[in-house]
């Protein structure tokens, strides 16, 4: 396996593994893998492009699956463990660092300086694990003789993108992606940050206030159940002018100042030279219900926001974020990284619907990091695009009534209300996409639901809280009003009946 020839890459290690515990480079030892071909290598498709990857054939357990699985934040990991798990499995595995790990003689804490080199940001947004891909199949396919039956990636955040990443622009080479909060759009999500911090620091004293009021106006939208969870936040119209403080200010009314604060984070980031009708908004505002997880944009802002507009417009790691321009500055970085695959937004994903491939796509509603309306827009976007293409559908007599449920024969997105970035959150939160995903795939047996769980204070020794359908967009759950709202058995997923109204315009035959 050393001496296959790869394109632009080096196989730096081929080493069989004997079965048991294994201790990777970084992180923890994993246990009780079974014996597995560790083939690490280095792909350099460009000078600075420095991408690491690792491969892990199983010997004697092999289910003839290829899985890839993706990272979080600014990557610089092989995620072994996510590997190791996979590898207990059955399955192949691969992961790649994303090519953003420290280059020689920079120390850990410049590592984001790879920013500002625009083909190492490309390899981050999509192109390591793209080539990694194309290098884990040949691997596979020598290693075993033949293509993997079935071949997935599953990633949060990140690892989002990345999936995305491989959907929009290598979408005949997996069979099945989970994408989880995917981080696709870069200028929204770090404008998002910068923009929800400035407003915040202005009604960080009253969040409790505003969530307890957003909340009694909307808990039961979608879900039927006064449980402290908005079950349909997207229905949620409420308006924080109804806390505007009718004489001295105090802690339970707010100033005026602190109203329009609350606005601007509900509404998002737009380019302050137009009004909204000019469309220039840069990211979905926050969603009602979400406002306890403000405070984390403080963390988001500095910790990822400004390496990122530093590195693009500055080059330098830091910069006052509160001389941001939130009209001249988005337009420079969206111009110098667009042509580097900075926004991984292209809805047209007719590549991968055609080769039978599935996407499950999922996010939670109370994300901290940036709004998931996100991920809501794509895939309504993918919606519109799979609309204008019917065309392909002609070979079915009898093809569904809606565009959106012809786009829900191969992508699908669940929404968890309460659910913080990845997990986590008031709302249940605990749930497995993969095994959804490959029973749709490999039985073609799509996912209605999945059930997601809640446990006391989010800790599993505590016992479960609560289970609840995760339904896919756009229905919800809604509770049947007479059985225990602490049990899924309750919940049935429904639609809201103005959502079909919405879309009569669109795909008749
Ligand atoms: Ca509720």
């Amino acid at each position: 396996m050393a001496a296959v020839n790869l394109p632009d890459t080096t196989i730096t290690l081929a080493q069989l593994i004997p079965a048991g515990t294994f201790q990777p480079p970084t992180g923890a030892a994993q246990q009780n893998l079974p014996e597995f071909c560790r083939i690490a290598g280095r792909i350099q498709n460009h000078p600075t492009s420095r991408i690491m990857f690792e491969v892990w054939l199983p010997t004697q357990t092999a289910n003839q699956r290829l899985v890839q699985v993706g990272n979080g934040g600014f990557a610089g990991n092989i995620q072994y463990g996510a590997m190791a798990t996979r590898l207990r499995e059955g399955y192949a595995t691969a992961s790649t660092d994303d090519g953003t790990s420290a280059a020689p003689g920079v120390p850990a804490s410049e590592r984001l300086t790879f920013l500002g080199d625009f083909e190492r940001l490309y390899d981050f947004k999509g192109r390591a694990v793209t080539l990694t891909a194309v290098n884990a199949k040949m691997l596979f396919r020598t290693f075993y003789g033949l293509a993997p039956a079935y071949s997935y990636f599953t990633g949060c955040s990140s690892g989002g993108l990345e999936g995305l990443a491989v959907v929009q622009r290598l979408g005949e080479a997996f069979d099945g992606v989970s994408a989880g909060s995917p981080a696709n759009n870069s200028a929204g999500l770090f404008t998002q940050a910068i923009w929800t911090f400035q407003h915040y620091q202005k009604i960080s004293t009253k969040l409790q206030l505003v969530h307890d009021a957003a909340v009694a106006a909307c808990d039961t939208l979608g879900d039927s159940v006064s449980d402290g969870v908005i079950g349909d936040p997207q229905r949620c119209r409420f308006d924080p002018r109804k806390l505007l403080c009718k004489a001295a200010e105090g802690p339970e009314c707010l100033t005026a100042e602190q109203v329009e604060a609350v606005r601007k984070i509900y509404e998002g980031p737009v380019n302050p030279r137009n009004d909204r009708k000019t469309g220039e908004q840069y990211a979905p505002g926050m969603p009602r219900g979400s406002e306890l997880t403000w405070g984390a944009s403080q963390g988001q802002a500095l910790g990822a926001s400004q390496p990122w507009y530093g590195m693009v417009l500055h080059n330098t790691l830091t910069f006052d974020l509160t001389t941001f321009n939130f009209d001249t500055d988005v337009d420079r970085a969206l111009r110098l990284t667009l042509p580097y695959g900075a926004q991984v937004t292209n809805p047209d994903l007719s590549a991968f619907r055609n080769h039978g491939a599935k996407l499950l796509l999922w996010a939670g509603w109370n994300d901290p990091l940036w709004s998931q309306q996100n991920i809501v827009d794509y895939y309504e976007e993918v919606v519109a695009h799979n609309t204008k293409t019917h065309g392909h559908w002609r070979w079915d007599a009898r093809p569904p009534a809606s565009p959106i449920d012809r786009t829900r024969r191969f992508a699908r997105l669940f929404m968890g209300p309460g659910m913080g970035h990845c997990g986590g959150g008031d709302g249940p939160n605990v749930f497995d996409t993969f095994a959804p995903l490959v029973q749709w795939v490999e039985a073609g047996t799509a996912p209605d639901q999945i059930i997601a769980t809640k446990f006391i204070n989010n800790q599993p020794a505590q016992g479960i809280a609560q289970t609840r359908p995760l339904c896919a967009y756009p229905d919800v759950a809604r509770w049947n009003g007479t059985g225990d709202p602490n049990s899924a058995d309750n919940f049935i997923c429904t639609r809201h009946p103005q959502r079909d109204h919405h879309h009569d315009g669109h795909g008749r035959h």
